[in-house]
């Protein structure tokens, strides 16, 4: 029986949403900690990350639940990527999903500490999960480190914030983005990938499709930002600061980041076909990357 990615999608991110409330509602910590990692969990994300990890088991034919500690873990860090990404000290933004930023209700300090929760608790979900092996756990712990820390998300963070104003070109803003955004949408395919017992070409195939997906996924944002707002020059920063970044449809035009997108699309979308698995949900998901609307 095929399930639709419909079903599939409203089926997985319910669980993850109930394991995500109940993860949080067990940590001794207090109300407030707790809270302000709650509001932004709870924020209206589309969950993709964890849809392409439990959509990565499922075309190995296994059961998309034995991720789902990976996955709790690999939402909570994306959260905390956004929490800090909002601070005044970094985009400066009062709003994200349309509702007031995590530092705009709770203060900065407590949105520091809810982001630095939700990234240390988001390894110790998976080191408790029972249903791992221990082999499997360091292998995933180490490469979360790996693409969430400074070989990872961190120093495209960096070096994004260092490229405020600048003019790039499209190889410094693609090494941006295949660390800021790219590395973490690689490990919710790699994760699962492992989870489901890949051997080292799979991971490989998966590794080159999850590139092309990141890439995909970071084009059509930047092209979402410029038919939500009508700006053309670079992504504005922040409220009112004034500053701007680099985008693809800066440096390519609006009609070049569009054939660039499906370029990355096609490229994912062969790969996939070389993978050889039950990857229709994953080639659903895909496309869904190049036509979504928010
Ligand atoms: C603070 C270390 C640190 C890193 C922050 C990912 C990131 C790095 C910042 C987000 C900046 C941004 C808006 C990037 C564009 C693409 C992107 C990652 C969007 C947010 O991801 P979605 O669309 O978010 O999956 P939702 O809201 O659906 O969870």
């Amino acid at each position: 029986m095929t399930i639709s990615m419909e079903e599939f999608s409203n089926r997985y991110k319910t669980l993850l949403d109930r394991s995500l409330l109940s993860a949080i509602s067990k940590l001794e910590a207090p109300d407030v900690l707790k809270e302000a990692m709650i509001y932004s969990l709870k924020a209206g994300g589309k969950r993709i990350r964890p849809l392409l990890l439990f959509s990565t088991i499922t075309a190995f034919e296994k059961d998309p639940e034995r991720g789902l500690a990976a996955a709790v873990s690999l939402e909570m860090i994306h959260t905390y990527s956004l929490v800090h990404d909002d601070l005044p000290s970094m985009d400066d933004d009062d709003l994200r999903r349309g509702k007031p930023t995590n530092h705009m209700v709770f203060g900065e300090a407590i949105a520091i500490l809810a982001g630095d929760g939700l990234l240390t608790h988001g390894f110790q979900l998976i080191a408790d999960d029972n249903h791992l092996s221990d082999q499997i756990k360091v292998k995933i712990i180490s490469l979360l480190a790996k693409c969430a820390g400074p070989e990872g998300m961190v120093s495209g963070q960096i070096l994004d914030i260092q490229g405020e104003n600048k003019k790039m070109d499209i190889v410094e803003l693609e090494y941006i983005h295949r660390h800021k955004t790219g590395k973490l949408l690689s490990f919710s395919v790699l994760a699962g990938a492992i989870i489901a017992g890949a051997n080292d070409k799979q991971l490989a195939l998966f590794e080159k499709f999850s590139q092309h997906l990141g890439l995909a996924f970071q084009i059509s944002d930047d092209i979402l930002d410029i038919e939500g707002s009508e700006q053309v020059i670079g992504k504005p920063v922040g409220s009112d600061t004034g500053k701007t970044k680099s985008t693809y449809p800066a440096i390519l035009t609006i009609q070049g980041a569009r054939e660039h997108l499906s370029y990355h699309i096609e490229e994912a979308k062969n790969t996939l076909k070389e993978i050889d698995l039950h990857t229709s949900i994953l080639e659903k998901m895909t496309d869904l990357i190049e036509t979504r609307d928010h």
